[in-house]
């Protein structure tokens, strides 16, 4: 079988059908009873399932296996989307289309200057309906956009997670590289991999909004704009590995071999995988149109940590829990300084600021956070990054696998640290402000079809940063 071809979904020609035929597909699997491997209600439960929704025994060890901040997170995916792919792309067939159809997939970081569009939802999925005014079934439960303007900023977009040269990481307090920590199965919980935060989790909520499907795991496969974005994470994994030699993914037996995960294939038979196969049994079969380094939107230049040597010196915490109440939050950390560098001129290689243990409820959105001393002369405070806050809930679950400790998320600072001069003696707090970016309301309904997964009520949403901390290396 040729190859297929995932294209640019803002670079295909009018008189392109890929859309088209991914919509026939998309209603053809909506109505599929969800006991089908291949209706769009099972494969969403693979992702995962809204509480309160049993797992039939049947789909035992096939539904809630998405994983998440975890070194499977880009090849469980890249299991699924084939998974998904093969189901979508036969049923394309058997309706009298194309024998090659391919997932696009949604650049939303391209390029404005070669791209205007592109962090613009592609406009085959904005409107409720197709021109006979019959429902669009591309069309799902979002944030209120107007023309498929989600607000993508910067922020969203950026593809900075590029720059690790690592895939992973095993020492806490340090960030855990391009793909994600070193875990076992793990379905929620812990610190994201640069790519999972960003634009991954952030692009999520953007779409989702408060209460539409992207905004939250369980449901985030219903929307058929899901596959679009994955598939782009999926791509970024292989940009990531063109830049060089250095960018490899683990050799660790444990990434390798040592889980095993199920789903189906295109004709609904099960099927299994483990990272070992993915260049030969799962990526085999696809190819990415160009996988250019992405460009990269304008954003301050992070020098990204290469996972090495011992476990780093703490130089700081918190005084307690802090909650993230109101529109700002302020937090102190009491600084200790680090040992051997008082006296001395010399500076920690790095300096990373850790949120530990971020737990709540519902969809709070993401925070924009700063840093100042709080005597620092400087008139404002400086961005060090985005808490994302995807999958919040799920990994605040005490009956899964983490126990309900929550998401963590690290930032380097080194040089605004070395600036703020954090490592003298005589500065003894550092100030931290959470600003809460706010969630767009999403539109009340839903398909039809799919009406059952709205009426879900949601927690309020509430956010807790268990404990701030920095540490030296
Ligand atoms: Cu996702």
């Amino acid at each position: 079988m040729a190859a297929r071809i995932r294209r640019n979904v803002w670079k295909l020609d009018r008189s392109d059908a890929t859309l088209a035929w991914y919509a026939q597909a998309v209603a053809a699997l909506i109505r599929r009873p969800i006991e089908d491997p291949s209706s769009w209600r099972y494969l969403a439960a693979v992702h995962g399932t809204p509480q309160g929704m049993a797992t039939p025994a049947s789909a035992r060890g096939y539904w809630d296996q998405c994983q998440h901040q975890s070194w499977f997170f880009l090849p469980w995916h890249r299991g699924y989307l084939a998974s998904f792919e093969a189901t979508i792309a036969k049923t394309v067939k058997d309706l009298g289309g194309p024998a090659d159809w391919a997932l696009p997939f949604w650049d939303y970081s391209e390029s404005l200057s070669t791209e205007r569009n592109a962090r613009l939802l592609p406009s085959a999925f904005v409107e409720r309906t197709l021109g006979d005014g019959s429902p669009n079934p591309l069309w799902s439960r979002r944030a209120r956009a107007f023309g498929g303007n989600f607000e993508l900023d910067d922020t969203a977009v950026s593809t900075g997670a590029l720059r690790f040269t690592n895939f992973t990481n095993s020492r806490p307090g340090v960030p855990s590289g391009f793909g994600g920590p070193e875990t076992g199965f793990n379905p929620g919980g812990g610190d994201n991999g640069g790519i999972e935060s960003v634009p991954h989790n952030r692009i999520h909520v953007k779409i989702g909004g408060d209460s539409g499907f992207m905004s939250d795991p369980s449901t985030a496969a219903l929307d058929p704009i899901f596959w679009l974005h994955h598939a782009n994470i999926d791509r970024l994994w292989e940009v990531w590995r063109n830049q060089g030699p250095q960018f490899q993914d683990p050799s660790d037996e444990r990434w390798l071999t040592s889980v095993v995960f199920q789903m189906h294939d295109g004709d609904g038979r099960p099927i299994t995988f483990r990272c070992a196969d993915m260049p030969t049994k799962v990526l085999h079969g696809y190819t990415y149109e160009a996988v250019p380094v992405a460009q990269e939107p304008e954003l301050e230049s992070v020098e990204m940590a290469v996972a090495s040597g011992a476990r780093p010196e703490f130089g700081g915490e918190s005084e307690g829990p802090v909650v993230l109440t109101g529109p700002t939050t302020k937090a102190d950390v009491v600084l200790v300084p680090p040992s051997g560098l008082e006296a001395a001129t010399a500076q920690p290689r790095h300096v990373y600021l850790n949120l530990e243990n971020i737990t709540g409820a519902g969809i709070p959105g993401d925070y924009l956070v700063y840093i100042d001393v709080p005597d620092d002369d400087r008139p404002t405070a400086s961005f060090i990054g985005v808490m994302t806050t995807f999958g919040l809930e799920r990994a605040s679950d005490k009956s899964l696998s983490h126990g309900g400790s929550g998401l963590s998320q690290v930032f380097e600072i080194t040089e605004l640290a070395s600036q703020l001069k954090l490592s003298e003696a005589n500065v003894s707090r550092l100030k931290v402000t959470f600003v809460r970016e706010g969630v767009a309301k999403a539109d009340a309904d839903a398909p039809a079809e799919l009406a059952d997964y709205a009426a879900v009520q949601r927690k309020p949403a509430n956010v807790t940063v268990g404990k701030i901390s920095l540490f030296y290396d």
